[in-house]
């Protein structure tokens, strides 16, 4: 069975940080592939049949799409130190579901207001600008973006709120991180390395900084370089895991949609993303669903989403 971690990443990616720093915590080794930060990306796309949101984890012929699943998987692989301590169970992950949507919507609305576009770009050609501008235009087209001004006044409120957290303890529910932290701290992560110029408005909080650094100092454990093209390769000499078996937390049938397994489905993100996954459902569990897909160079793959967060219809539906 293969248990290799490849995380399908870039560098500037926010919640490829949340998951590189869970990586550093739980001290796991992992394959690091660079995907380009916009569309065309065809060995993610062979992979996950037309998800193409960053990151990506794939261990084998297993996809595992979108952060929150990935956490899953990671506390699967190791249990230690847990994302998800017992007593704080339901408020970590309520948490982070608001850090992962409100919270990261307000710091980017912020960020990339004219000031810290133009740092974000300085170094690049201005097609990249562009082009840049035009993929995500593209994604949002089911959103409502937020402007400069609100952006602003939001997150500074939800700035204040946890560093009220972070005064009162070295992490943000205790003593120990747990999966809000690495939820909150992504976001903020983006302004302060990736829109210095735009940092000024983490000045207000200093616990917020003593507690980002207390985030920054866990690492992203142990990665090592690996290619696209390779990763297309082990799927493709890969069989996916059987759905019971795999690196999920459950695998029980819970049919909230009258689809049966072996359905053709198609699933799409409720927001961010119009792109559409399709395969043959094989798992639909309480907390997420499994497709069979084949790709002419992946081969046969099992793709994972979560529930929370995506759409599943029959294929053929409207
Ligand atoms: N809910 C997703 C959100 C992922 C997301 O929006 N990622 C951003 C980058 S941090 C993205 O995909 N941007 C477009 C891209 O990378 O192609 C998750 O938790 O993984």
């Amino acid at each position: 069975m293969p248990t290799e971690l490849i995380l399908h990443h870039y560098t500037t990616s926010p919640f490829s940080e949340k998951i590189r720093l869970i990586l550093g915590q739980k001290k796991l080794a992992w394959k690091s592939v660079l995907i380009p930060p916009i569309m065309p990306k065809p060995d993610v796309v062979a992979l996950t049949g037309g998800y193409r949101k960053t990151p990506v984890m794939q261990v084998g012929a297993d996809i595992y799409c979108d952060s929150a699943l990935i956490c899953d998987v990671l506390e699967h692989v190791q249990p230690e130190p847990t994302l998800y301590p017992a007593h704080l169970k339901g408020v970590c992950r309520i948490f982070a579901q608001w850090a992962d949507n409100s919270l990261f919507w307000a710091a980017m609305a912020y960020n990339l207001q004219p000031k810290g576009a133009a740092h974000m770009f300085a170094d690049g050609p201005p097609e990249f600008a562009r082009a840049f501008g035009e993929d995500r235009k593209a994604m949002a087209v089911n959103m409502t973006r937020l402007r400069p001004a609100d952006a602003t006044s939001a997150y500074r409120s939800y700035l204040r709120r946890i560093a009220h957290m972070a005064d009162e303890h070295d992490f943000l529910f205790g003593m120990e991180p747990c999966l809000a932290d690495f939820a909150a701290y992504h976001p903020l992560w983006f302004t302060r390395t990736r829109v210095p110029v735009m940092a000024d408005i983490l000045s207000a909080t200093p616990s917020l900084l003593e507690w980002m650094d207390r985030m920054h100092a866990m690492g992203q454990g142990l990665p090592e370089k690996f290619t696209s093209a390779d990763a297309v390769e082990v799927a493709k000499n890969s069989e996916p895991m059987p759905a019971g078996s795999n690196l999920l937390i459950d695998s029980a049938f819970q049919d909230d949609h009258g689809i049966p397994l072996g359905t053709r489905v198609a699933i799409t993100s409720e927001g961010f993303g119009p792109e559409v996954t399709e395969g043959d459902l094989v798992a639909a569990t309480r907390t997420h669903y499994s497709l069979a897909r084949t790709d002419p160079r992946a081969g046969t793959v099992h793709v994972h989403f979560p529930r929370i967060g995506y759409v599943m219809k029959k294929a053929d539906a409207t």
